[in-house]
């Protein structure tokens, strides 16, 4: 009986180790460039959680494309915020002050199931920035197919 326990309680202590938090700083300034979300790429696993950190202020990120089922999320101007990430696919977010700047980013969540979509929408992206060309065709040639 108590084995059976001790099972159960590894099961559910596996269940939520399982489960990873990524941390995406938002930046004046990196080796990259000027405002930039560090790491601007990650991939992830459905379940997992982004961390948005107000590392620098006068940032925040609001999500562009999203896989189809998924939901937006945008967090508030100089707030840590934290979202869950449970339907795969890629999403494309943004700091809406400095898009101009190319300050996007790439979560990708399993598998990469909207890859035509986010092809399509990158050069559209990428047309509308002033500085900093060029980054977010470098994230996207980062996603797993
Ligand atoms: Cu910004």
């Amino acid at each position: 009986m108590k084995i059976v326990k001790i099972m159960a309680a590894t099961a559910l202590l596996c269940a939520f180790a399982s489960a990873k938090d990524y941390e995406v700083k938002m930046l004046d300034v990196n080796e990259e460039g000027t405002m930039v979300f560090e790491p601007g790429f990650i991939h992830i696993q459905k379940g997992d959680t982004v961390t948005f950190v107000p590392t620098h202020k006068t940032h925040w990120a609001k999500s562009v494309v999203i896989p189809d089922g998924a939901s937006k999320f945008e967090s508030k101007l100089d707030e840590k915020a934290t979202f869950k990430f449970d339907v795969e696919g890629v999403y494309i977010y943004e700091c809406p002050p400095h898009k101009m700047m190319n300050m996007l980013g790439i979560i990708q969540v399993g598998k990469a199931v909207n890859a035509v979509k986010i092809k399509e929408v990158v050069p559209r992206l990428e047309k509308r920035v002033s500085e900093n060309q060029g980054r977010l065709e470098r994230y996207a040639k980062q996603i797993k197919e």
